[in-house]
């Protein structure tokens, strides 16, 4: 069962954790000796820059799957998510220059960090704080090889800084059809990873299923667990529809140009009851659509907030971000919480 790591950093010896998490992934994701040192020099920059930058903030060391829908079984990489709620920062493309520093860095700089992963991505907003995204694979370069005009990515953390979470997202493609999956596994911790990691590997034999003929399916494979809440969403690429079905408590929520729109998930737990009958929802999905998955770690009535600046192009800083901004001490999470993006590549930045 795959580990997500979550590394609160507030002095200097959680560095060390973070390389260590990087280090434990990337063998997890059968990453090579040069890979290895690659991710574990950028976790030991990102980590750094938390404390420099921000005094404080959040690791995620996850493997997931890499942004570039491809067929067949993709290749997983190592993510590390930094979070913060320092003072954000003010030049970033001068802060992903080399050589550029701010605070008297004798670090890698977030230049080779973007040189040595195969994608990196800084988002910060003065006064809320800065998100960084960090990639690394067998290979350098994500490329866009075969790609159909969307990027996928997500995060994923663990209730209470267990060494388990129980959501889990993933996607496969057949063809034209792109399908994205988010899976809330009954609870949290082991058991709960139990659930959504036996749908992980329903779904990755199920590609190019529609999502009504998917969810039974995927309630097979999942008898025995404890259940989860799952939601299915597929993209055709080529006809630019969005068919979208869930069952449980899993939230979706799609972007219309400047509206947001709920699709609708049935009651139910996959593996231990569903409804008789599935229904689908079909969509349109345009350049300016945006598909938002995320688990009840996220309050139920979260709605993403206008964009502050130039959207991430990254889908998996516009995860972390929600993650970031729908948290607050007054609210405390009381569960896992996974979020997963499914967004058009701008036209502008392949
Ligand atoms: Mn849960």
């Amino acid at each position: 069962m795959p580990r997500v790591r979550y590394v609160p950093v507030q002095d200097p010896t959680r560095v060390r954790d973070v390389r260590v998490a990087a280090e434990e992934a990337a063998a997890a994701a059968g990453l090579d000796e040069r890979r290895t040192a690659a991710a574990a020099l950028v976790a030991t920059e990102l980590a750094t820059n938390l404390l420099k930058h921000a005094q404080a903030g959040e690791v995620l060391v996850d493997v997931v799957d890499p942004p570039v829908p491809v067929e067949g079984r993709p290749e997983r990489v190592v993510q590390i998510t930094t979070i913060d709620h320092g003072p954000g920062i003010p030049d970033v493309d001068g802060a992903l220059r080399d050589g550029f520093s701010t605070a008297g860095s004798l670090g890698a700089g977030l230049g080779t960090c973007r040189r040595l992963t195969d994608g990196f991505a800084l988002h910060s907003v003065l006064g809320r704080g800065t998100v960084a995204v960090a990639r690394i694979g067998s290979a350098a370069g994500e490329g866009s090889a075969g790609a159909p005009g969307v990027r996928v990515g997500g995060v994923n953390v663990p209730f209470a800084g267990a060494d388990f979470s129980g959501d889990a997202w993933a996607w496969v493609r057949s063809g034209d059809r792109l399908t994205l999956m988010l899976a809330d596994g009954l609870g949290h911790g082991s058991e709960a990873a139990r659930a959504s990691t036996a749908a992980v590997e329903e779904l990755r034999h199920r590609a190019g299923l529609p999502p009504a003929e998917c969810l039974p399916r995927l309630h097979t494979a999942l008898a025995g667990t404890r259940g989860a809440a799952v939601a299915v969403a597929q993209l055709d690429t080529w006809a630019g529809r969005l068919r979208f079905a869930g069952i449980g408590n899993v939230t979706a929520r799609l972007r219309e140009g400047d509206r947001w729109r709920t699709l609708l998930s049935r009651p139910g737990i996959v593996g231990v009851h569903r409804p008789g009958t599935v229904r689908e929802e079909e969509v349109a999905w345009t350049p300016e659509s945006l598909l938002i998955l995320h688990t009840d770690g996220l309050p139920g009535r979260w709605t993403p907030p206008p964009d502050t600046g130039l959207p991430p192009a990254d889908p998996a800083v516009t995860a972390a971000v929600a993650v970031r901004d729908a948290g607050s001490p007054a609210r405390p999470v009381r569960d896992d919480t996974a979020v997963a993006v499914l967004a058009p590549v701008p036209p502008d930045r392949p």
